[in-house]
């Protein structure tokens, strides 16, 4: 089914303006089918600082939840992990809910950053399908809530482009020089690259990481920018043909432009599990657990997976969708790759993105 995006942010809004249950936050109370309220001792601090990927979360989500609960939400975007942790790094961010990658929580947890969830106030934690209760980067699910999936594929205009681009080799190809762009995040680029020689996403070989690099200076030569989420309008203009991108802003862009193709390249690529999560020492953490206990209600999580083109990791959710987002199946798996967090050889692909950026 195809849907353009009035409709779709239309059918968002209509999910979530579903049944609320009546009466504050403050005893267990159930909503529409799915939804619970936890019993939350003292009340909700009033205000809480979330800090989310940009485009991704439906319009009125952050609206409802300060209606609903009467909680004032600021809320923050970045464009990549690496921002996210540089942040956090850096000490108390203030920020209540965060939304790290998969392997964005494994290196907060190593650096103690990240403060233990309270199942008891996350009732509607139930919602969560079976395969996503459990996470090899939190082992247990203790620290993080699954928020939504995706993969970084291709994202091109058919009426532009032909034969569609298939492989990872297409940044090298300088027949579309200037019209192209890639994720402004070394993790993807220099891991498409290593995908392309048939490495690891995850390689800690310098030897491996240093063509990474070279093809990934030769690939800049022909690209208009680094850029990430907000490349959507360039595609959909037409300025830019041929991105790296995730599978939902592709998504996104094609609701608005319906030349818009997006494939997984043939070397494989990378699919992601982003989670929310609660840094240590945050100021507001009950309303922290009352906003994510919110956004595991089925009528909010499917009007973000609506909004945003993400599968959703919530099954309740999931079946209020038009047209669910299927995970992927053991043939795609094969081809597709978690990212992990690098440990000490961090600085060793910190460095290689940085030569990048300034050849
Ligand atoms: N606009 C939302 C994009 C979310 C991407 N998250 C995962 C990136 C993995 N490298």
């Amino acid at each position: 089914m195809t849907l353009d995006r009035r409709e779709l942010l239309r059918r968002a809004a209509a999910l979530a303006a579903g049944p609320l249950a009546a009466g504050p936050l403050g005893a267990v109370l159930a909503g529409c089918a799915g939804d619970r309220r936890p019993a939350t001792a003292g009340g909700l601090e009033p205000s809480l600082n979330v800090y989310n990927w940009s485009d991704y979360i439906a319009p009125d989500t952050v609206r409802d939840f300060e209606r609903e609960t009467g909680v004032r939400v600021t809320y923050d975007t970045y464009e990549s992990n690496e921002e996210l942790l540089a942040k956090l790094a850096a000490g108390a961010s203030g920020y209540d809910v965060i939304v790290p990658t998969g392997y964005g929580i494994q290196a907060l947890l190593a650096q103690g950053l990240l403060q233990p969830l309270d199942r008891t106030q996350l009732p509607n934690w139930g919602n969560v399908a079976p395969l996503f209760r459990d996470a090899p980067y939190d082992p247990g699910r203790r620290y993080s809530v699954p928020y939504q999936w995706g993969v970084t594929g291709i994202a091109w205009r058919r009426d532009k482009v032909s034969p569609p681009p298939t492989s990872w080799s297409v940044f090298l190809d300088p027949r579309h020089a200037g019209r192209m762009t890639m994720l402004d995040d070394g993790r993807e680029v220099l891991g498409a690259m290593l995908r392309l020689r048939g490495h690891s996403y995850n390689t800690t070989d310098a030897a491996e990481l240093a063509v990474a690099r070279r093809d990934a200076v030769a690939a800049k030569a022909n690209l208009k920018a680094y850029i990430s989420a907000p490349v959507k309008g360039q595609l959909i203009v037409g300025d830019v043909w041929i991105a790296q991108l995730w599978s939902g802003d592709a998504e996104q862009a094609r609701t608005e432009q319906p030349e818009l193709g997006f494939a997984v390249p043939v070397e494989g690529s990378l699919i992601f599990g982003d989670a929310m999560a609660v840094p240590r020492g945050a100021p507001h953490p009950r309303a922290a657990h009352a906003f994510m206990n919110y956004v595991l209600r089925p009528d909010v999580g499917a009007a973000i997976s609506l909004a945003t083109g993400y599968g959703t990791p919530n099954q309740a959710a999931a079946a209020r969708l038009p047209v669910p987002r299927p995970y992927p199946d053991a043939a795609e798996l094969a081809r597709l790759e978690y990212q992990r967090d690098l440990g000490a050889a961090t600085a060793q692909w910190d460095r290689a993105w940085t030569e990048v950026k300034a050849a």
